[in-house]
């Protein structure tokens, strides 16, 4: 039976369920740059240049395996634009029997799939995304009848079910987990390793060259292009990693600076979600790693656990909770998102700079992504939709199964404490505590109000104060509100005051 595989964007996997079985004399693969896809959100230049570039150098691959592939690119002048769109014209042209696809990792590009058959009239399979631990059914089981999913319990059974740092049914080290050790701020004098960066090949280049023609006004530089588009270059990747940085990655796991974007991360997030990587691959590194006496225990597991814990729990529960997750704004946001999350334009240092590494590399770290924007966006009340567009165009590892729970979960709570015990808000203390952002900053961060007082202690107060109803109850905040509770009416109003007319004056 002659069957069209196709191959999604981020599904460059040789052994991706799609093409388990491929029948190399009859069957061929079917990958599209589509121009619907590189505009429903605006993407960051070099988000697309990886995207494309990643999808070219895969389908060589394919090639050299003895495989058909049909690919189209985004300047053929036939191209209709849409994922549909080619499917038709590619069915005009192969005659196959059916079509393979491995599910997506978005609700709307699987609804879209879910037409196909009826529209095309040929029989559609869909199958199962099996690169992950965790499947759908599995995730579904754990949350059955949970009224709050919390990932420290889904993750220690994903530790029991794959074995990964344990010893005899025990975890290894006698404890979980080792977050208590990973909160370093960075000390003077300790530079983190150059990261790798790899330098363009012929592909890329053109590549680069028909991203800057066609989106010349999108977000994002093109210039420091970071990213690995091969199999081999994110091989070397994770090696220079495991080697350099995973001895250090728990100590400073929440760490900031100013003058490296990078730090100890490993920047493998956008390999691993386009499928340049496996999650099994990178957990068994770091886990080996740990055995040979190479890194410590604490970064080992701190590593993991954002893979085989974060990872696998944000898409169960994207795909559990899908699409009713994304309607939810639990603390009622309704601000206008800042432009400065666009421009950079802020006086506040240690939000200027999260969008500078996000416009030069298409990245930042979690931390910057969670305390910094993250942290911005909750405080202020930004609108969900909004942030979480922002989100989902301008980092190189945005997909909306990992962008939108992380977004709308962790980072704004707009999904009333499902996926996170209490909100990530925090005053300027923290970022201080982090980061050598303050020193410098034209805001002082020791300062609760006033002018020059930094913006992120009066928004937290006032944020308090605002959600009170829906947060006072919550165990883990009851220090701050005990702390609010002695202050009087008039001064909760002033910082209600001073929050508005900084906000109103940022729209
Ligand atoms: P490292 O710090 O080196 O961590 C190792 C790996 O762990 C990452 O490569 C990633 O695969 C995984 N990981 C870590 N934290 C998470 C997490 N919370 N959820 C899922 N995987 C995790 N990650 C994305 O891959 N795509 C996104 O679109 C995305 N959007 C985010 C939005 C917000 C608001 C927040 C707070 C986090 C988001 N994250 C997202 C999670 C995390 O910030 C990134 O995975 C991480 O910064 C990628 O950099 P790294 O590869 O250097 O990670
Ligand atoms: C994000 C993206 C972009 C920018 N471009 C393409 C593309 O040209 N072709 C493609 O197959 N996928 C692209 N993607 C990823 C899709 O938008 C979407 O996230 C995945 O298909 C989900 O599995
Ligand atoms: Fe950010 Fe406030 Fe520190 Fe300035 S003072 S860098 S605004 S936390």
């Amino acid at each position: 039976m002659s069957t069209i595989r196709f191959v999604l964007g981020d599904q460059l996997t040789r052994s991706v369920s799609s093409l388990a079985d491929i029948d190399k004399k009859r069957d061929v693969v079917l990958m599209t740059e589509a121009a619907d896809e590189t505009r429903y959100v605006p993407h960051h230049k070099q988000k697309i240049a990886f995207i494309l570039s990643a999808m070219r150098h895969f389908a060589d691959e394919l090639r050299k395996d003895g495989i058909r592939v049909d690919y189209i690119r985004l300047d053929d002048p036939e191209n209709s634009g849409s994922f549909g769109g080619e499917l038709a014209r590619a069915l005009k042209r192969h005659r196959p029997e059916r079509i393979i696809i491995t599910e997506p990792g978005e609700w709307r590009v699987l609804k879209m799939i879910q037409g196909w058959e009826r529209e095309h009239g040929v029989p559609v399979e869909i199958r199962a995304d099996e690169r992950f631990f965790c499947s759908r059914e599995r995730f579904g089981q754990w949350a059955k009848g949970r009224k709050l999913y919390r990932m420290e319990d889904f993750y220690r059974e994903m530790r029991r079910e794959t074995g990964i740092l344990m010893d005899a049914g025990k975890p290894m080290g006698g404890r979980w987990n080792f977050d208590s050790e990973n909160r370093k701020r960075l000390p003077a004098g300790l530079t983190p390793p150059a990261t790798k960066l790899f330098k363009p090949d012929a592909i890329t280049r053109e590549v680069l060259k028909l991203v800057a023609e066609k989106f010349p006004d999108n977000f994002g530089d093109l210039d420091e292009f970071i990213w690995p588009v091969t199999r081999k270059d994110a091989l070397a990747a994770l090696d220079e990693f495991i080697a350099e940085k995973l001895p250090r990655f728990g100590d400073y796991q929440d760490a900031m600076t100013g003058e490296d974007a990078f730090l100890f991360h490993s920047l493998l997030s956008a390999a691993l979600n386009v499928g340049l990587l496996t999650a099994r691959e990178v957990c068994c590194r770091a886990e080996d790693a740990y055995r040979a006496g190479d890194v410590p225990l604490n970064s080992a597991e701190g590593f993991i656990r954002q893979i085989l814990g974060w990872r696998e729990y944000i898409r169960g529960v994207y795909w559990h909770r899908m699409p009713a997750y994304a309607e939810t704004n639990a603390l009622n946001a309704k601000r206008k998102l800042p432009w400065f999350y666009w421009s950079g334009e802020t006086k506040m240092r240690c939000v200027a700079s999260a969008v500078e590494h996000t416009r030069r590399f298409a990245y930042s770290h979690h931390i910057q992504r969670l305390m910094v924007t993250g942290n911005f966006a909750l405080l202020a009340g930004v609108r969900p939709a909004e942030i979480e567009e922002w989100y989902l165009a301008v980092y190189a590892d945005a997909f909306d199964w990992v962008e939108l729970p992380n977004t709308h979960g962790m980072a704004i709570h707009a999904d009333g404490g499902l996926l996170a015990s209490k909100p990530y808000a925090a005053s300027g203390a923290y970022i201080n505590r982090m980061s050598d952002f303050c020193t410098g900053c034209e805001y002082d961060v020791k300062k609760k109000s006033g002018a020059d007082a930094c913006p992120f202690n009066y928004l937290y107060w006032a944020f308090l104060i605002r959600n009170k109803k829906h947060l006072s109850g919550n165990p883990r905040m009851l220090m701050p509100y005990r702390t609010l509770q002695k202050w009087d009416d008039e001064r909760r109003q002033a910082i209600l005051r001073e929050a508005d007319a900084f906000l109103d004056g940022i729209e």
